[in-house]
């Protein structure tokens, strides 16, 4: 009998929604009640591509839309085969942003649609469970000043917001959305619950393909 597979659980929302708190959070409590799980971040600054890509978002270089969009693409494809292996292997992974962040940034700068954005992410191991983290800008602002990175703007991020509630209307996709501004541990509970049903649910069904 083949084992059973792990779920890919997603975590989006604008900046100061708590996304990697929470990943932590889910990744520790499902680990402590015997389920494998580990957590990943896009993007993954690590490798070779991610550090040009930590380096635009640290201001310290400039690249052109298009390009540092299919950057951030790619980024997630060459993790690909990493992920495949890991939800095979029965693991659970609980990713901090994926290709819905990809999406909602790039479109939010002037000239560019939802459907080029998407393109390239077209076929990427399909989430099982999307967890939006709403915050509204009011309530992100008490929790302190945006960093010093590319895009930690309030205007920027108001758009952001307004390509996620674009993005969320796909229902080919299991969308998800979390009330952020309770505290930590009621998002928490929240984000639990659902974490397990989607897991429950994805161990009988082979993986899909996004936006395909
Ligand atoms: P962090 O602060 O979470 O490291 O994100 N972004 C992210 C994109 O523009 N495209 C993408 O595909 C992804 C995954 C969102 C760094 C910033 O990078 C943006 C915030
Ligand atoms: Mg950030």
């Amino acid at each position: 009998m083949a084992s059973k597979r792990g779920a890919l659980i997603v975590l989006e929302g604008v900046d100061k929604a708590g996304k990697t708190t929470q990943c932590k959070r889910l990744v520790q409590a499902l680990q402590q009640s015997g389920r494998p799980a580990e957590v990943m971040r896009f993007p993954d600054r690590t490798t070779t591509i991610g550090q040009l890509i930590s380096s635009y978002l640290e201001k310290k270089s400039d690249l052109e839309d298009h390009t540092v969009h299919l950057l951030f693409s790619a980024n997630r494809w060459e993790l690909v085969p990493t992920m495949k292996k890991k939800l095979e292997q029965g693991i659970t992974l609980v990713v901090d942003r994926y290709a819905f962040s990809g999406v909602a940034f790039t479109s939010a700068k002037p000239g560019f649609c939802l459907d080029w954005c998407m393109k390239p992410d077209v076929g990427l191991p399909k989430p099982d469970l999307v967890m939006f983290l709403k915050l509204s800008p009011a309530d992100a602002a008490l929790r302190g000043q945006f960093g010093e990175e590319r895009y930690e703007t309030s205007a920027f991020q108001k758009v952001v917001q307004q390509r996620f509630d674009e993005l969320m209307k796909d229902t080919s996709v299991n969308w998800q959305v979390i009330d952020a501004s309770q505290n930590i541990d009621g998002v928490h509970n929240n984000i639990m619950d659902h974490s397990l049903n989607a897991i429950n649910t994805a161990q009988n069904l082979p993986l899909g393909e996004l936006w395909k």
